[in-house]
């Protein structure tokens, strides 16, 4: 069993709601270091990457807004990553928002590329500057990670690209945006809406997408943005979207991937304290990431 090295992020540049910085501290005020031990890891918690200081805010460019912050971000996380890997153990990295996510995969792609990448989402995150209508980073980390996007923003870690399309997998969209979903068609990954879920189910779904992000590659990162669940079980996100995952369904998920022994790193993001009510969101995380890894009722 890998030991477990956890770090924070405490990021929110990729949007323009304050709160989602305190994800860190939230998340681990729900327990995550105590009850990963509990299932026999030794687990390390490497405190935060740096953050530059929000109240020197200032948008340079309304298309890519915080765009040197998040960079600077990104790729302090990139090192991070790479050294935990590197020592063998496995990284769970606590945003901050989305954005962050481009430091992470660009860690595991300095560590040792191919991987394969499931990104839970409500969302693509498969904008660019050029189709963004909101000009937050958080909605283009996996188009970035793609090669896909502002070259400030695809060059982060020095690899381009982290990813190859076919061995990403996003699992529970439903809310993309017009131009962002031919940008999706165009790049060749593969979608599982939450139609595809709800028709389908969790298990099939998830056995597929298992399959196609470990084709070839010599592991799983998971992306898990705790708005692929449906606001009733996880309130605490900036962009809430209706019809997301139950809680049932979000265990299965974490079950299904601990089960497949495929995974490599994790990153839980868009967890905002603020918005949440009495750390439900939080909780939630914790508790998907014990199912992750291989928490099980018998
Ligand atoms: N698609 C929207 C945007 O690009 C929302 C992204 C939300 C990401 N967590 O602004």
């Amino acid at each position: 069993m890998k030991d477990i090295h956890i770090i924070g992020v405490p990021s929110d540049y990729g949007q323009n709601r304050r709160g989602v910085d305190m994800g860190p501290s939230a998340i681990r005020y729900a327990g995550l270091k105590e009850k990963l031990e509990r299932l026999g890891y030794e687990v390390s918690d490497l405190g935060d990457v740096p953050v530059p200081t929000p109240e020197t805010r200032q948008i340079e460019h309304q298309k890519l807004k915080y765009l040197r912050e998040v960079v600077s971000v990104c790729e302090a996380l990139c090192e991070k990553v790479d050294g935990v890997l590197k020592g063998g153990h496995t990284p769970v990295i606590l945003g901050g928002d989305h954005s962050i996510a481009i430091g992470s995969l660009a860690g595991i792609a300095r560590a040792g590329q191919p991987f394969g990448v499931i990104w839970f989402d409500a969302h693509g995150d498969m904008n660019t500057d050029e189709t963004t209508p909101s000009g937050n980073i958080h909605g283009m980390p996996l188009a970035a990670s793609l090669g896909l996007g502002h070259e400030a923003l695809t060059g982060i870690g020095g690899i381009r690209p982290k990813v190859k399309p076919e061995n990403v997998v996003l699992v529970g969209a439903r809310s993309i945006d017009p131009e962002e979903r031919e940008l999706i068609r165009r790049s060749g990954i593969h979608v599982f809406t939450m139609q595809d879920v709800d028709r389908r189910g969790m298990d099939a779904v998830m056995q597929e997408a298992i399959r196609i992000a470990s084709d070839g590659t010599r592991g799983i990162h998971l992306s898990l943005d705790l708005d692929a669940l449906d606001p009733m079980f996880a309130p605490g996100v900036g962009t809430p979207v209706n019809g997301g995952f139950t809680y049932r369904e979000g265990h299965l998920a974490m079950e299904l991937l601990a089960a497949s022994g495929k995974l490599l790193s994790v990153d839980v993001v868009e967890v905002n304290p603020i918005l949440d009510h009495r750390n439900q969101t939080g909780r939630m995380a914790v508790e998907l990431l014990e199912s992750l890894f291989g928490k099980r009722v018998m």
